[in-house]
């Protein structure tokens, strides 16, 4: 993962919603042309032959959970209509162009990376890293969904193939909890509800059990390394005094819940309950959520307040839990809006230029920072509107939109049109990076997932606008001869390329791009909730799944 080491001012290397990495080169990870029709009908092959299997039953929890009965109790089908295909004809072009970046990304990372966790597209060869505790194929997994959604459907294939007889859960070195459990078990988890194979249930729930381990400290708050052989585990050695990372061990509850759904173990919503509990009840500093907390005395560490790195997705998985709960998890409700209005009141600030921005908070004294890791917010915010107090719908509306303007602002202040790693509001500056070591762009999705949501929210076409803008840049700057690649200054055209196709390019910049170019229909909002990685996971519809009626109906069927 991630990095800490910005905050501790020693260098990191992460690649997830974490602090700015300084950036060191390529080690540093901070990290068809076929018909539709055609498509459509390998696709429905690859459904019947789940059935089959599904109905084989000797997944996880092979007894009680029906995969029939979990896709009756969707409102829509998961790929819509008609694969999400928008009606007008420049959508549908544009819409096109990417699944061709998704095919040229992924042709490269298997012709050259094939099993490896990454591309590096110009020295071409793969990357493997540290974060996965000697797993591979982080690349495979991270793409199953968006290879899926885009009928791509030869390279799904090759991906199914690929977990199935290669994907090896011994593996015996140090994982990044967070990572793992974003990538692989939320991967692994949208795989399985987008295409009822019982493989991919089988490794979500096999890989989770192998998670466990690290919760074993005295408050039950998990450490973020674990040796995915042994199960010891331990903290990052840059993390304050031993400490775990709010968004590390606050991004767990989505997978980990339906870890629990899957296998009928409840253990594993246990484990992210009793996450929830202690930070529901410990004393926050003005409502806010330090970003480093002690799993042995279970008190912050520092006073040190983020929406961007090292504290990001907890906030995301607050609002996300309540709406995969089919909004009847109250406690995670409150907590998020209770949340957000110590965020507003403390961090949300506005530049002389007009700019609405989220500073970072240290004990009080406010950084006017922004990291491109906190540009998912505008999303956050725009999708929890609807469920505030009804006098603050509006007005959160407005503050996602506004945030989401500000990023989109990072990005035409630079020469390339792609956003820094973080940019400031302070000495002149507005929403441009003011030192050397912020300027780097590493294909990361979060602004793009704002203008996503922002879009199926707003329908206002500027959003799209603005991702079509983003394409450009990238296929300009980021596209190289085998792969796409991050670039180190956005504010030259003469690019240098950091040699590193993210997975998450694959996983999450791709597919949002695609999803903002299709119709709302296909992957629901009504139906599903994203993970911290953009893996689709159902809203679990209890009403409906415990209804017998359900059940008799779907067995008759
Ligand atoms: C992804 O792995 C996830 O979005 C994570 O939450 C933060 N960092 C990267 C993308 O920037």
């Amino acid at each position: 993962m991630t990095s800490a080491k910005v905050e501790a001012g020693i260098k990191l290397k992460s690649q997830s919603r974490k602090p700015p990495v300084s950036y060191e080169a390529t080690e540093v990870r901070l990290a068809g042309g076929k018909a539709q029709e055609d498509l459509n009908l390998s696709r429905s092959k690859t459904e019947s032959a789940s059935e089959k299997v599904t109905s084989s039953n000797h997944g996880a929890n092979s007894d009680t959970f029906s995969y029939k009965k979990f896709r009756r109790c969707l409102f829509k089908p998961p790929l819509g209509r008609d694969s999400g295909r928008p009606a007008d004809p420049q959508t549908n072009e544009r819409r096109e162009k990417v699944k061709e970046m998704m095919k040229f990304a992924w042709d490269n990372y298997k012709r050259y990376a094939w099993g490896k966790n990454e591309l590096r597209p110009l020295t071409r060869n793969g990357h493997i890293g540290n974060m996965f505790g000697g797993l591979r194929g982080a690349s495979v997994v991270d793409s199953l969904d968006t290879l899926y959604i885009m009928g791509l459907m030869d390279e799904y294939n090759d991906a199914k193939e690929w977990v199935k007889t290669s994907l090896d859960l011994n593996s015996n070195g140090e994982a990044s909890l967070f990572e793992v459990n974003i990538r692989y078990v939320g991967g692994l988890l949208s795989a399985y509800y987008l295409t009822g194979e019982e493989l991919f249930k089988n490794k979500a729930v096999e890989l989770g059990e192998k998670l466990l381990p690290a919760f074993n400290t005295p408050t039950g708050i998990p450490r973020g390394v674990i040796n995915l052989g042994s199960g010891t585990s331990w903290s990052w050695g840059w993390a304050s005094a031993g400490s775990s990372i709010l968004a590390e061990f606050g991004t767990l509850h989505l997978e980990f819940v339906h870890l629990t759904e899957l296998s009928s173990n409840p253990v594993y919503t246990e484990k992210v309950m009793n996450i929830r509990k202690l930070l529901n009840k410990i004393e926050k500093p003005h409502g806010l959520y330090p970003n480093f907390l002690s799993p042995v005395s279970g008190n912050w560490v520092q006073h040190h307040v983020s929406i961007g790195g090292l504290g990001d997705s907890f906030y995301e998985y607050l609002i996300k839990s309540y709406l995969m709960s089919d909004k009847t998890d109250d406690d995670a409700k409150k907590m998020y809006y209770t949340a957000l209005e110590a965020i507003e009141a403390n961090l949300v600030q506005k530049s002389p230029g007009g700019l609405t921005y989220m500073a970072e908070w240290r004990g009080g004294i406010l950084d006017h920072k922004m990291g491109h890791l906190a540009c998912f917010s505008g999303g956050m915010i725009g999708i929890g509107a609807d469920d505030g107090a009804a006098e603050k719908r509006q007005h959160y509306l407005d503050l996602a939109a506004e945030i989401t303007h500000t990023c989109h602002e990072s990005y035409t202040r630079s020469a390339t049109k792609l956003g820094p790693e973080a940019f400031r509001f302070d000495s002149g500056a507005e929403a441009t990076a003011t030192r050397l070591s912020d300027r780097y762009y590493i294909l990361r999705p979060e602004v793009i997932e704002s203008y996503m949501y922002m879009w199926r929210l707003t329908h206002d076409p500027k959003y799209r606008e603005w991702g079509w803008e983003a394409v450009e840049a990238l296929e300009q700057h980021c596209r190289v001869e085998s792969g796409f690649s991050g670039i180190r200054d956005v504010y030259t055209t003469s690019v240098s390329h950091d040699n590193m196709q993210q997975s998450f390019f694959l996983s999450e910049t791709l597919k949002y791009l695609y999803l903002l170019f299709s119709d709302d229909d296909l992957l629901s909002l009504e139906d599903w909730v994203f993970n911290t990685e953009a893996h689709p996971l159902p809203i679990i519809r209890n009403s409906c799944l415990q209804d017998d009626a359900t059940q008799e109906k779907t067995v008759s069927e």
